[in-house]
């Protein structure tokens, strides 16, 4: 079993985190009977970046665009919202662009496991920027004076009925010219179409090594607990909320990373 060079200190920025190898996630690699709702405890925190990586299309490349997006729109003495942090990739990546801003980091989860080790990851990766572990739903947090808010692959985790409370949040905390980064598993209409994109998203998860029964076992854990939603309501909600500006910026099979601006 491997450690992550994370963990040894050796290494310390966002896009090299993406692609350790921490725990090789086998989860669900045995026959488990009654497949449990999948939730972040312990033993996924173990496997995390490798689970993520291997079965997220295009990962890697959405956490380093968030830190060039980050480049482009983080305000002097601003607030940065990393929603949904896990183990804080998104905010290493925002960190590593955004040295001598005075800017604010609040990074919140509301995993307990995740939180402990992501603050050992943080902690061991030097920066001058000032960033705030927070243990919350992020449906109830406060937003404010933000330039950038990143939702990296955790809004399809909120309740459907809470989403768009929580947009409207998001859109009244950001700063005039502010950003928005939301990353997402998409369903697609009609339903031939999402079996399509379903299937190559399957197909890239066995090319990572993962089994068919790993893979059923997998979506029968996320199912009703990860809801995945099309790529036109994400755009009708945040023109709802008064993003004029909002659009799809990367997309591989049945996953997506959209940027609104305020
Ligand atoms: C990354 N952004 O590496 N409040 C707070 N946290 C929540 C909530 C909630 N209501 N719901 C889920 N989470 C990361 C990856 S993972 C995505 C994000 C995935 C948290 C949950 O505890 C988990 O850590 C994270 O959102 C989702 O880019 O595993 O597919």
């Amino acid at each position: 079993m491997s450690t992550s060079p994370l963990e040894q200190g050796s290494r310390s920025s966002a896009s090299d985190m993406s692609k350790l190898i921490s725990q090789r996630d086998n989860l669900f690699a045995n026959p488990l009977g009654a497949v449990r709702g999948f939730m972040f405890d312990q033993a996924v925190v173990d496997v995390f970046p490798d689970m993520i990586s291997r079965s997220v299309p295009g990962y890697e490349t959405i956490i380093a665009h968030t830190g060039e997006l980050a480049a482009r729109f983080v305000q002097r003495n601003s607030n940065c919202y990393d929603l949904g942090c896990s183990l804080g990739a998104s905010t290493l990546a925002i960190r590593d662009n955004i040295e001598g801003r005075e800017a604010l980091i609040i990074a919140a989860d509301n995993s307990d496991a995740m939180l402990e080790k992501c603050k050992t990851i943080l902690d061991s990766n030097h920066t001058t920027t000032e960033t705030q572990l927070v243990n919350a739903d992020i449906c109830d947090i406060e937003i404010n004076n933000a330039s950038l808010v990143v939702m990296n692959f955790t809004l399809q985790f909120v309740p459907l009925e809470k989403r768009a409370a929580l947009l409207q949040n998001i859109y009244r905390g950001l700063n005039p010219g502010g950003c928005l980064i939301i990353s997402e598993k998409l369903c697609f209409e009609p339903a031939s179409l999402n079996t399509l994109l379903s299937e190559l998203h399957h197909d890239f998860k066995r090319a990572q090594g993962y089994s068919d029964l790993e893979i059923s076992q997998k979506r029968d854990s996320l199912d009703n607990v990860l809801v995945p939603e099309t790529l036109d309501t994400h755009i009708q909600r945040l023109r709802a909320c008064g993003f004029q500006s909002a659009s799809p910026w990367f997309q591989c099979f049945n996953f997506c990373s959209l940027v609104a601006i305020k």
